[in-house]
């Protein structure tokens, strides 16, 4: 069968399946725009998403990839992430063909936002799958008459066999923000990244690929236009703040977000600003 988009329920929320031809699939809910599955073709689920994940239509869902916008974290007055996670978009375009399937979805300011937020904006967030390849991208136009600042992030929740085990490499050289210890700033100094502990980092201007090892199997990572890195595990101890994953699912995932954080990004009228991160099966 040819590349092709089903319209699902997804534990009761409407979502769309993207399949390619080689058996590569992604699903993607309406609500908060967020993939909760990847699977590259002749491979596993590459994303983690917990089982307790609560998908009422109201609350962040545990896992995928939650779209962060205008604020991360708890760096503004809005809801933790911002409000995009918890919204319904629209579908606005689905494509595929034999070797790919895309979807994008939009939400644009209302009256809701604009208690919390007084902007005049549209977002659109387009995942693509090839066969081996996920992409995510997220575009923000400003369609107001004055600039906005937003932050933004792809908060990707990576599915790893153990997390003690698994690398992270890429990240050499570059500067972070401890979140861990009152936002110190330190340089990264291993070649490799290990999780041995809670870890909640921003890692600035990170320029180059990064990539995952684990037993199973690599990821190449990739973001373009997204300045900052984000590595999340919540270790055993976090897990008290995230009553919606169970007890040793903490070594079952790695967060590898592509972020814009450390400087909220400028958007002038009538101007848009793109994001994306990419993974690729290795
Ligand atoms: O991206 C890392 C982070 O900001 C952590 O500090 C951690 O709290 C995580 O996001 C999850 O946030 P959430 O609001 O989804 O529980």
């Amino acid at each position: 069968m040819a590349g092709h988009i089903e319209t699902i329920d997804f534990r009761g929320l409407p979502a769309l399946r993207l399949s390619t031809a080689a058996g590569a699939s992604a699903v993607l809910t309406l609500y908060g725009a967020q993939l909760v599955s990847w699977m590259p073709a002749r491979s596993q689920e590459r994303l983690y998403l917990s089982e307790q994940a609560i998908c009422d239509g109201r609350s962040p869902i545990r896992g995928g990839v939650p779209v962060c916008f205008p604020q991360f974290a708890a760096e503004g007055g809005l809801p933790r992430h911002g409000f995009a996670r918890t919204m319904s978009w629209s579908v606005i375009e689905q494509r595929a063909g034999d070797d790919f399937a895309l979807a994008t979805l939009a939400l644009s300011d209302d009256s809701d936002t604009r208690a919390h937020w007084p902007h005049r904006f549209n977002l659109e967030l387009t995942a693509a799958i090839e066969d081996g390849r996920l992409d995510i991208e997220l575009a923000v136009h400003n369609r107001g008459q004055a600039s906005f600042a937003f932050a933004a992030a792809l908060h990707t929740y990576l599915r790893v066999t153990e997390v003690e085990t698994c690398q992270l490499e890429g990240l050499y050289g570059f500067e972070y923000r401890d979140a861990l210890d009152g936002n110190t700033l330190r340089r990264e100094s291993g070649d490799v990244l290990r999780v041995e502990s809670a870890l909640d980092r921003i890692y600035h201007n990170v320029s180059r690929p990064l990539l995952l090892r684990d037993d199973g199997g690599a990821l190449g990572i990739h973001a373009q236009g997204f300045p900052d890195v984000v590595v999340w595990n919540p270790w055993e101890d976090g897990l008290t703040r995230c009553t919606d994953m169970a007890p040793g699912d903490f070594r079952r995932m790695l967060c590898v977000e592509a972020a814009a954080v450390r400087e909220r990004i400028d958007l002038p009228p009538e101007q848009s600003w793109v994001g994306r991160q990419t993974l690729v099966a290795l």
